[in-house]
């Protein structure tokens, strides 16, 4: 483990956790998310940093090199867990940009460990950013980051990516500390959003709450004092790394363990399959409802049909997923203990992780995914089970309320508020017929297959590289449904 602490870097990754997790014995595994899949041959190519929490709190740790990526450990106590991260990112802000599913709680304290703990990735991120380099701050937890270091730090040339959605006006105003966020995002050069309604829905917030001029596509960020800033914000729809999905669904034991999956539910003609973690944002409730009342009625036999749910375990101290969890274990335990016989389970319910190569296999055996999200950034796992359907079969049903929703058009397109339509929906996949599947289903390969994760990541670098350049002319307008969201200036101040 070679110490890298004097070191700067040209291409600095912040994110609230970082790529690796400290196994019992001590030594550093690599966590297999994409985003790390879509960064490694930048950080490798670049030799970049990644700035950002080992995941358990008061863990003291110096720099270190992972697998060709320099790690810079930002300590977390037990408080800032509870205050910064549990408190204000998981229970005020998630809840609020998420359409106020469950009601934000609005704390000053949680605030200022907010502020606090943004200011520590601050300072870690400017201490090991060299000179003019490039720096990408993920998501909402880091919201303050990107003014913090360009104060700190105006030659670096700054990025943010919102992980999730951004809330429309009328409720992000509720927020206490509106403001302060919105000039904290200000400080980046390029802000991406998963969705062009998200863009837009930042860009009517800064009108609103800010003298900031917006032009298409920069925001003219005039600061006391100092020449007025341009600032890109736009969607960057994010992605998976499809071919490695496929890759592995081709993969005969993973076929074989799909059957074998099939045939330890007694092999049902249908098998619906939801994957989530375990938050109330994934509509996991709305969806059971829906397949009980199918069962109910008598439109779909337990004898055919089995829906496997996997609840992720997540944020298990916040109270709302406490509860959450209570619910969905209640619901499940009504429906089977209603429709299950002594050969066939209602839902097969599993409340933990699986390995990426079972994920794979439960794809590969799902004759439908379901995906009911009231409101989500993306949808990943849409992704994954196109991606891993190289068979061109199974249906997707996707809510028109997650990101993923513009691209997959697809897919069996759905408003899980509208129980009926959702329940129309399950039996329209249930019945579908094999060239329908087919025909839909190839169209969503194309996408998945051609948007992937390194494109996504390419066209946001690509992007703040022209904004580095001030190449503006290079950055092709975004299309608001409504052109002339773009047209007013300094409409409204505060
Ligand atoms: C946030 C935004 C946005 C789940 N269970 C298991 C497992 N997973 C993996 C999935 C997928 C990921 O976790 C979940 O990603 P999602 O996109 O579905 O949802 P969030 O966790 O809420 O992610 C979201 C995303 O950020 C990226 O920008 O799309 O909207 O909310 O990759 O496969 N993986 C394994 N075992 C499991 O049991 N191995």
């Amino acid at each position: 483990m070679a110490s890298t602490t004097a070191k700067t870097y040209h291409f600095v990754v912040v994110s609230n956790r970082l790529p690796v997790d400290r196994a019992p014995d001590g030594s550093w595994v690599r966590s297999p998310g994409g985003l790390v899949t879509a960064l490694e041959p930048v950080m490798r190519s670049a030799d970049g940093a990644w700035v950002g929490w080992p995941g358990q709190p008061d863990l003291e740790v110096e720099p270190f090199e992972n697998d060709g990526i320099h790690i810079i450990p930002v300590p977390l106590s037990e408080y800032d867990i509870a205050n910064f991260y549990e408190g204000f990112s998981n229970d005020t802000l998630w809840p609020l940009y998420h359409d106020v599913i469950a009601p934000p709680g609005f704390h000053r304290d949680w605030w200022e460990n907010y502020v606090l703990v943004n200011q520590r990735f601050a300072d870690a991120a400017a201490a090991v950013a060299a000179e003019n380099a490039v720096v990408w701050v993920q998501d909402y937890q880091l919201q303050l980051v990107p003014r913090m270091l360009r104060e700190a730090r105006p030659d670096l040339t700054i990025g943010f990516f919102n992980h999730i959605p951004f809330p429309p006006y009328g409720i992000y105003s509720q927020l206490p500390w509106r403001v302060q966020i919105i000039e904290g995002l200000l400080g980046a050069d390029v802000i991406g959003f998963q969705r062009v309604a998200d863009a837009g829905n930042f860009l009517r917030a800064v009108r609103r709450l800010t003298n900031h001029a917006t032009k298409n596509p920069a925001i003219e960020v005039a600061t006391d004092g100092q020449p007025v800033r341009r600032v890109i914000a736009r969607a960057f729809p994010i992605s998976i790394d499809a071919a490695s999905f496929e890759e592995l669904a081709r993969e005969p034991r993973i076929q074989e363990r799909a059957r074998e999956i099939r045939e330890g539910l007694g092999n049902p003609k249908t098998i619906m399959l939801g994957v989530d973690r375990l938050d109330y944002t994934k509509g996991i409730g709305h969806r059971l409802k829906a397949f009980g009342e199918l069962l109910a009625e008598g439109r779909v036999d337990v004898e055919d049909v089995t829906l496997v749910q996997v609840a992720n375990p997540s944020r298990e101290r916040v109270a709302a997923y406490m509860q959450l969890r209570d619910e969905i274990e209640l619901t499940v335990g009504r429906i089977n203990g209603d429709f299950g016989t002594m050969s066939h389970q209602a839902v097969s319910y599993h409340h933990h992780g699986y390995p990426r190569d079972e994920m794979v296999a439960l794809y590969l055996a799902a004759d439908v995914l379901l995906v009911t999200a009231l409101r989500d950034g993306m949808n990943l796992v849409a992704k994954e089970y196109v991606a891993s359907r190289f068979d061109d079969d199974g249906v997707l049903v996707l809510s028109e309320f997650t990101g993923a929703s513009d691209e997959l058009k697809r897919a069996l397109l759905i408003n899980p508020h509208d129980i009926d339509g959702m329940k129309d929906a399950m039996v329209q996949a249930i019945e579908m017929a094999p060239k329908e599947r087919a025909t839909r289903m190839r169209a969503l390969r194309r996408r998945v297959l051609e948007n992937d994760v390194a494109r996504w990541s390419g066209n946001f670098l690509q992007t703040l590289e022209q904004a580095r350049q001030g190449r503006y002319d290079r950055i092709a307008p975004m299309h608001l449904p409504d052109e002339l969201e773009w047209t007013v200036d300094r409409r409204w101040s505060n």
